[in-house]
């Protein structure tokens, strides 16, 4: 009812419900028992996620909206103005607002695999910029085979914020630029957001904040199976773990079991054992040097970085 109020939102809907199910299952099959990070995104979740965006401990949002802050005019004198800007995993799109003014887009395509937080968010904003264009799309962009349908014609800019990008392992990472190279449709580029390596305490602190919120966050993951995969987890049987693993580059999270017990998932029995644990997220951290030579073998080029005084975060523009 709300959208009817708003006239510069649309919303296309690409949700594929049916094959959560196998997807989740698949992994709690594995040796080592895994969730991909997009469950902890339930509507609960993206509202846990914001709060975590507003820690004293976790640096990223906050000093990399300092970076977009700081240099808005320079990231529009690099980008252009007049493109399509895509957003994929937009969530409450809060980073875009900091860039609007500047990069003065023609359009605005977030795209968020929580549909409802998803058309909340673009209602809000859509009623904040009256001369933006909001095409919201819901829809799982780990997952091939769809594409945006009603984009309007221009030179495209992917927007991807957050170090989202660090949530893939390197090699997948690569398959997700080549996605990207469909969403360009052969113009434009993409502004990106890199966590970047740093001592381990600050990283560790990031990922295990003293209001537990994180912890909910991850724990919350359980909640949202729950719904998708007709699962009966008990999160009290589940504590948070999260770790920087040095050797591999990497923040992992973890769900930890704490007595040996069975899950019903998807009408089959998942056992957990005492101290076995579900992987439900990496977050890999890179340098300005490692991240260039990784975008470099799908064929991009960094025209641009921008880096806040401590060296902590990193925003890049790129081009094929
Ligand atoms: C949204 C993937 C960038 O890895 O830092 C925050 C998610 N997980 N706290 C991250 C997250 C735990 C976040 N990203």
């Amino acid at each position: 009812p709300a959208i009817m109020e708003i006239d510069n939102v649309n919303f296309e809907n690409h949700q594929p419900v049916y094959n959560d199910k196998k997807e989740i299952l698949e992994g709690f099959l594995r040796p080592q028992k895994m969730l991909n990070p997009k469950f902890f995104y339930d509507h609960h979740g993206s509202v846990l996620f914001e709060k975590i965006t507003q820690l004293p401990e976790y640096y990223p949002t906050r000093i990399e909206r300092k970076i977009l802050k700081d240099n808005a005019q320079s990231i529009a004198d690099h980008c252009g103005t007049e493109t399509i800007i895509m957003e994929p995993g937009s969530g409450s799109s809060e980073k875009v607002r900091i860039l609007l003014d500047s990069l003065r887009p023609r359009a605005y395509v977030p795209m968020d695999i929580a549909g409802d937080f998803l058309l909340e968010s673009a209602i809000k904003l859509g009623g904040q910029f009256p001369w933006l264009d909001i095409h919201a799309v819901c829809a799982d962009f780990s997952q091939p085979g769809w594409i945006p349908e009603k984009i309007p014609e221009g030179k495209r800019l992917v927007f991807y914020p957050g170090s989202t990008f660090g949530n893939m392992q390197p090699e997948d990472a690569l398959d997700f630029l080549e996605k990207l190279k469909i969403f360009l449709n052969g113009s434009g580029g993409v502004l990106i957001g890199i966590d970047l390596h740093k001592p381990e305490a600050l990283l560790n602190a990031a990922y295990n904040d003293r209001e537990g919120i994180t912890a909910q966050f991850n724990l919350n993951a359980l909640n949202n199976i729950n719904q998708l995969a007709e699962a009966d987890f008990d999160l009290a049987n589940f504590e948070h773990h999260a770790f920087y693993n040095s050797n591999e580059q990497r923040i992992e999270m973890h769900l930890v079991s704490q007595r040996d017990h069975s899950v019903s998932i998807d009408g089959e029995t998942i056992t957990f054992g005492k101290n076995e644990s579900i992987h439900t997220e990496s977050s890999y951290k890179y340098t300005v040097d490692s991240f260039s030579t990784l975008v470099a073998s799908a064929g991009f080029r960094v025209v641009n970085s921008w880096v806040d005084e401590e060296v902590l975060f990193s925003v890049h523009y790129l081009e094929l």
